[in-house]
This record gives structure tokens, sequence and C-alpha cells, in this order.
């Protein structure tokens, strides 16, 4: 029976709101996580219009990678990691995403990360667009909603594919761009904030403004492939989709009705366009019940059909129960909340953990699309304690890890053309749901806090050792 390819890309994911810090030095400018506080499971997080000095913002230092990436990736390379999944700050290279011509300072920093990366013979995987959007876009154009952001963007995903074609052989457009079919992608995902300071949940954002965002998304993503697929054939470029495994809460038919078309609108309905090339037949109806008219542009569908990806990725973390009652006993999730599954636990953020909810969303992707697939986010969120020796006992971790990997076997042994697997935030990074650290998901403990305390220092967890042997066996031993 097929076991992961020899080539099974192991690795971890971060991204560089998340990680990086350093959001003013280098010349960087300042973006919408830049503008977000820190939140709890308990209270939301808040973003505000100007930067406050009074006010902590968890991305301004986060776990500080910008002047770790030696010592990190030299931890990274401990374990076996063969790709490391990062992206680069769309404001390290444009500032305020107006500028002609990028900041070398910012190219300069990405051009040393990779360098680093190829020392150890790991392989970059690049996220252009993860929650990063230039905060003077939001002030300028209301970000996607304005057409314009197109423009801004592709400048810049031409910038970094020109210099760094050579070292990046891995490319992804927009972090779970589908996190924009819903509310909660208002704020970090599309940026159609402006003038609005409050809790990061409550902003307003009506359907048509978000849908029509989103097509400027597609439009800016498929651009970008097209020209990647034009000028550099060899790079492969991706897709990026949160998704979650979605179950009729009930056999009664009409729960079965109502999980597909939660499934379709939230799930399939961005890489139904990316992978595919055109907007699927079921969008038609949703957008007349909700009153939405998406304006394109003449050019848009043939753009939308030449910018098709290679590879399509996802980030799982739970599943959801759909009910055509609303609602009974709802859990929490990562954006995609739903009815409460009585088969399945939930971590301390309430998201219900399910690992045979992965092995059938390969499946359900897979005999979708019929393109390799790589699963670039997944983990436990939790609270781990820090011994007085330094050690991080974090065996809850390690039996999430196992139970995702043997389930993402069981869908290699189905015959899904799996790529790899990028654990999120590898080394403890901010929550982008909550801004903090609390919520902690790596490998590697980082000695930092919510109240901005810490030395920053950095240590293995039980995990650590465990996934390095993980990686070592590819996949055979998960003891
Ligand atoms: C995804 C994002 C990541 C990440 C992860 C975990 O939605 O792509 O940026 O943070 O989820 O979520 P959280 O940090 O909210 O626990």
């Amino acid at each position: 029976m097929q076991n992961f390819r020899k080539d099974f890309l192991w690795g971890g994911a971060t991204a560089a709101n998340q990680y990086e810090g350093a959001w003013d030095e280098g010349g960087k400018g300042d973006s919408v996580p830049d503008h977000c506080t820190v939140g709890s499971a308990s209270s939301p997080k808040w973003v505000t219009e100007e930067i406050r000095p009074d006010v902590l913002y968890p991305s301004h230092e986060a776990a500080d990678f910008y002047h770790h990436y030696k010592e990190d990736i030299a931890l990274a390379a401990q374990m076996g990691f063969r790709v490391f999944r990062l992206s680069i700050n769309w404001t390290r290279i444009f500032p305020t995403g107006l500028e002609e011509e990028p900041n070398e300072e910012g190219l300069l920093f990405y051009e040393n990360v990779f360098a680093e990366l190829h020392r150890y013979g790991i392989e970059p995987l690049v996220t252009l667009s993860h929650y990063e959007l230039p905060y003077t876009l939001v002030r300028r154009y209301n970000g996607w909603a304005g057409r314009e952001t197109i423009d801004c963007f592709v400048r810049y995903s031409r910038a970094v594919l020109d210099r760094f074609h050579g070292s990046v052989r891995y490319w992804l457009t927009f972090n779970e761009i589908n996190s924009g079919t819903m509310p909660m992608g208002t704020v970090m995902s599309l940026g159609i904030i402006r003038g609005y300071t409050g809790p990061v949940p409550d902003a307003p954002a009506d359907p048509q403004t978000r849908f029509q965002a989103l097509h400027h998304q597609f439009i800016a993503s498929a651009l970008t492939v097209r020209y990647a697929h034009e000028h550099y054939p060899e790079l492969k470029i991706g897709d990026m989709n949160l998704f979650s495994a979605m179950y009729p809460l009930t056999c009664r038919p009409v729960d079965v009705l109502a999980c597909q078309r939660r499934n379709q609108m939230t799930n399939w309905f961005c890489s139904d366009i990316q992978v595919r090339g055109s907007y699927p037949y079921y969008a038609e109806r949703y957008f007349e019940e909700n009153n939405i008219r998406i304006r394109k542009e003449p050019e848009d569908d043939r753009i939308l059909r030449e910018g098709t990806v290679d590879f399509y990725t996802f980030s799982y973390y739970m599943s959801s129960c759909v009910s055509a009652n609303e609602h009974k006993e709802m859990a929490g999730g990562n954006g995609i909340g739903g009815e409460k599954n009585p088969y399945l636990q939930a971590s301390d953020w309430g998201w219900q953990i399910d690992p045979d909810g992965l092995h059938y969303s390969l499946n359900e992707i897979y005999g979708r699309y019929r393109i390799p697939i790589m699963v670039v986010e997944n983990g436990l969120g939790a609270y781990d304690k820090k011994e007085p020796d330094g050690s991080v006992h974090d065996g809850y971790r390690i039996d999430y890890m196992r139970s995702h990997i043997a389930a993402m076997k069981e869908a290699v042994r189905d015959g899904v053309d799996l790529m790899g697997y990028t654990p999120w935030g590898w080394i403890d990074v901010v929550s982008a749901s909550t801004g903090e650290m609390a919520k902690r998901y790596g490998f590697v403990f980082v000695d930092k806090y919510d109240d901005g305390t810490g030395t920053l220092a950095r240590s293995p967890k039980d995990s650590f050792y465990w996934y390095q042997k993980v990686i070592r066996t590819n996949g055979e031993d998960l003891r």
C-alpha cells in the first residue's frame, strides 16, 4: 500500500505579521494587522484607525523572526524540515502599497532568509498575501473594495517573483481567500474598514462589498499566476483555502441540503474559481438572494480562465455541523463555526478536533479537482506550561498531530496526491483570531507573553523531538 511519497514536503508554517515583528524597521510600512490589538478567547481584539502609543499591538514585535531568523531556521533544520512556509510582508517591499519601486532593504531581508533556508536544503513556500494589506490602501481605496488595489498587488507580486524566482519554487497567492466569503474576512483579509475603529468581529461589511472585494482578489491572484506561468514556467503556484469538513447535523434531508449549500459557498466557491477558472453555477442564485451584483470588467472572465493554479492548498483545524433549523448548540471555529458535534471533543478555544474529517476532506478535494494537494496549516492551539527547567510537556499536541498525520496517511492510501504538510505555527506565533501569544501551536516555545514581556528565548517542546522522528521516518513511526 502507498505511503507518503519519498519527496514528501514535511515542514511548518508561519506568516510574517504573526511572526516577524520589526514592524517599523528596514523601511517597512504599517499593514492592517499592525493596527490590531490583543484579545482573548472571551474578548475580541480591536482594530484602531490610528496606532495608539498606550496600546499593545502584538504584531509589532511578535516572535521577532526578523532578528532570530538564523536561529529559527537552524531549529527547523534540526527537526529535518524539507519546506518552510512563510509569507512576504507586502509593506516591507512596498511600504504604502503605492510606490513605483520596491524597497531594497525589504527585499534583502527575504533574500537572506531564503539563502539561509537553502543552506540547509529547505525549500521555501511563500504566501504572497497572508492578512498583510498595507494600511494606506485601506485609507485610500477601502482595501480590496477598490479595484485599484489589484494594480498595487500585481506590482508587488511581480517585483518579488522577478527577484526570487530562482530561490523560491512554491508560491501561494492569498491565504485563506475564502475567509472573505464570511464576515471574519472583513478586516484581516479584505481590509474593507476605512474609518473603522472597534472590535474586529463587529466591523460592518455588507455582502455586496465583501464579494466585490473578493472578486478583486480573484483577479489579482489570476494575474499573478498568469505572469508567473508566462515568465517562470518552472514555478508552482497554489491557492489557499480555509477548509472545514461539514456534516449535516442529522440525516434529515433538509439538513443535508442546508449542509450542501453551506459547503458550496464557504468551502468550494473560491477554489472552484481559482482551480477551474470561472464562477460556479450555484453562486448565481446565492448572489440573487443576497442582492449581490459583481461588477466585472470585460477582460475579467478571460483573466480568471488564464490564471488557474497548479496545486490546491488548505488549512485544516476542525469540522462543524450544519442544520436547517437555526441554531441548536453552537461550536466555535476558525471562521466557520457551526452546530456542536456530539461525537467530538473541542480545543480550549472551542475548535472541534476531527482527524477523520481531514481524511474525508482530502478525498473530497482531490475527487473534485484531481490536482496535487498540500495541507499548509493544521495544529492544536493550546495553553502550554513551561517547566522551571525550560521543558514543555505537550503530549496533547502530539496526540493531535499523530491522529491528523495518520488521517493523511489513510488519504494517501486512498490514492490522494498529497505533496506535503506544514503544521501551523511550528514555532509559537501570535494568534490570528485573538492576537494572543497564549494560544500556542509550536513545537518550539517562544518566551513571549500577552502583556508584551518575555525574553524571546526559544526552547524545544516534547513535540519537537516527536515531529523530528516523524520526518526522519517519512511518517512511518508515529508513536
Ligand atoms: C488560520 C490563519 C493563520 C493562523 C491559524 C490559526 O486562519 O491562516 O494565520 O493563525 O489560522 O488560527 P489562530 O491563530 O486564530 O488560532
